[in-house]
């Protein structure tokens, strides 16, 4: 049983704020998943459906290509490319540390901001701040306020939602499943949403190459069995990566039961190093604490980071960051 805050009262005031907001933006954490991107659409999706104001989207990255299939019509406007100043609400969808922190510099004073996140370790303030980690995921916050506004979800709606709690929970299997995730999931699904097609946009391997990679990063996990620490590494020779990819390994390595603590690094870019951590909630281990040491952050049960460097094969077969 989970003892998660109802936010009535935040919802109550969303609600009136939405009413007289004429100019809104909705910005999703930098390197979108499938949580921040189905909080932005959803949330943009009600509005428009129910509110007179304008809405825009955006994130410091690209829509993922891969979530059209099942979130179609959508663009991210990227912020840089916009005046801020025109907008009159801006509301910050799921780790919003990542991005949101960045855009609420550039908004004008009267401007109201809004977050909706789940992360324990956020830093970033807002004038209304709903921010829960006993929530599965953004999309089961926003998920309570569609219901407390008595509005109809439709499929399109629907889907985005179940998208976003499908990823964080790991499609039902990971701690953060409630009971009323759960019941979440099952309304959504009598809304239009479908678990099938959402599963094969989401954790489907759709090419050989990502398989190869995962072969690859697999053959070469290390793993320090007295302290249950594994780690995997993938150089820039191993292969381009999208970082959903490289959770979804460290996510199943987190489920061998020896394992208490997986990592998994690779190269981002020329200099740039990010790394995923998971662990399981019985091992009672907060890796964000660890990903905090690195310069990130992230869930107790899953977290990230991203530091300088680059991984350099060494002739015996192991590796060193230099
Ligand atoms: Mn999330």
């Amino acid at each position: 049983m989970s003892h998660r805050r109802q936010f009535l009262k935040e919802f109550n005031t969303l609600h009136y704020i939405l009413q007289s907001a004429k100019n809104i933006f909705i910005i999703g954490h930098s390197n979108p998943d499938p949580d921040a991107v189905g909080s932005v659409v959803a949330f943009s999706q009600f509005i428009q459906k129910y509110f007179t104001a304008k809405v825009t989207i955006g994130c410091y990255d690209p829509f993922p290509e891969q979530l059209k299939q099942i979130m179609s019509e959508n663009e991210f406007r990227n912020p840089t490319d916009l005046d801020l100043k025109q907008f009159d609400v801006v509301i910050g969808c799921d780790s919003v540390d990542r991005g949101f922190n960045r855009v609420i510099k550039d908004v004008s004073k009267s401007c109201v901001t809004v977050v909706i996140d789940h992360h324990h370790d956020t830093i970033t303030k807002a004038d209304l701040f709903m921010n829960d980690a006993n929530y599965s995921s953004t999309c089961e916050i926003l998920y309570n306020f569609f219901v407390f506004t008595h509005k109809e979800i439709n499929k399109k709606i629907a889907t985005a939602l179940l998208a976003g709690i499908m990823f964080d929970t790991g499609a039902f299997r990971h701690a953060n499943t409630s009971s009323e995730t759960l019941t979440t999931a099952a309304n959504l699904i009598k809304h239009g949403a479908s678990i099938s097609k959402i599963n094969l946009a989401l954790f489907s391997n759709n090419n050989v190459e990502t398989l190869n990679l995962w072969g690859r990063a697999l053959e070469q996990v290390r793993f320090f069995k007295d302290v249950g620490f594994a780690v995997a590494v993938i150089t820039k020779e191993d292969g381009v990566v999208k970082s959903g990819e490289i959770s979804n390994i460290a996510s199943m390595l987190s489920t061998v039961p020896s394992i208490k603590i997986a990592m998994v690094i690779y190269q981002a870019d020329a200099n740039r190093i990010k790394g995923s951590l998971r662990t399981e909630k019985h091992n009672n281990i907060d890796v964000s604490a660890i990903a905090h040491t690195l310069g990130g952050g992230g869930h107790k049960l899953a977290s990230g980071f991203s530091i300088p460097g680059r991984i350099i094969k060494t002739d015996d077969g192991g590796w060193k960051i230099q």
